[in-house]
């Protein structure tokens, strides 16, 4: 009876610890475009404006998965129009600790414009934490992660990013960022945040007025693990409601 009462309580106490802690979970459905799920599209083509979105994006399936296309090749490139078609959203809390998890392949880079303004944000993510920035982009030709880390200088990747991969994107506000790819311990590319007073904001999609890229999305997660003094707190709260409960046993048969 007593145990039963203490896991209720138990119970309670993880159910209140985890919505205090009011942590992102934020899945990308593809059975519509994400401007139907609270991300709002963004571009910086004045000529073709909103009606960009349903030219560059559409919902699709690839390799028998749902998926969210992107192809920026086929709209004509004019020097005079910009050629960025992405995704933002401003009602994230980006100032605790974070990671977005994308499954891509690339299928086509195709380099406009300038061609010494080649640069990999054709496919990016990048962050606005509130004081600071994060970003990473990928290029297929050649394959590379291009990044504010190292001046955006190309990071030859030694994976084909034609390929399916996951980019698992950590991002420390404050700190570090930490591009993590399938799995692997080390990252591919971190170092510390652009100080930045922009307000928050999460964004992805093509991210270059010189690049058109042609690429699938399988998933898109953003995800926030309690701070680790709020897990500490409540491990502990759970510790300590276990001991009580485990003396007032012993304490109530002894009696
Ligand atoms: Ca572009």
């Amino acid at each position: 009876m007593k145990l039963k009462r203490s896991l209720v309580a138990l119970a309670a106490l993880l159910l209140t610890a985890g919505s205090e802690a009011n942590a992102l979970n934020l899945t990308l459905d593809f059975q519509s475009l994400p401007s139907a799920q609270g991300w709002t599209f963004a571009t910086n083509n004045s000529h073709l404006g909103n009606a960009a979105e349903s030219l560059v994006y559409s919902t699709c399936t690839a390799d028998g998965l749902p998926a969210l296309c992107m192809d920026s090749t086929q709209l004509p490139y004019s020097n005079s129009d910009g050629s960025a078609f992405w995704y933002t959203r401003a009602d994230l809390e980006l100032s605790n600790p974070f990671t977005v998890l994308m499954r891509a392949r690339l299928l086509e880079e195709v380099f406009q414009g300038f061609p010494s303004g080649r640069n990999a944000f054709g496919l990016f993510i990048d962050a606005y934490t509130g004081s600071g920035l994060a970003q990473f982009g990928v290029g297929a030709d050649p394959s590379r992660i291009q990044s504010h880390v190292k001046n955006y200088a190309e990071i030859l990747t030694p994976f084909d990013t034609r390929q399916w991969h996951d980019y698992r994107f950590v991002v420390q506000p404050g700190g570090a960022f930490e591009l993590f790819v399938d799995g692997a311990t080390t990252p591919i590319v971190s170092g510390p945040l652009l100080p930045s007073s922009l307000d928050q904001a999460l964004n992805f999609g093509d991210g270059t007025s010189f690049n058109a890229v042609r690429a699938e999305i399988t998933m898109f997660q953003v995800t926030q693990v309690p701070e680790p003094s709020t897990s500490l707190m409540v491990s502990l709260g759970v510790v300590s409601a276990l001991c009580w409960s485990r003396r007032r046993q012993v304490g109530n048969r002894a009696a």
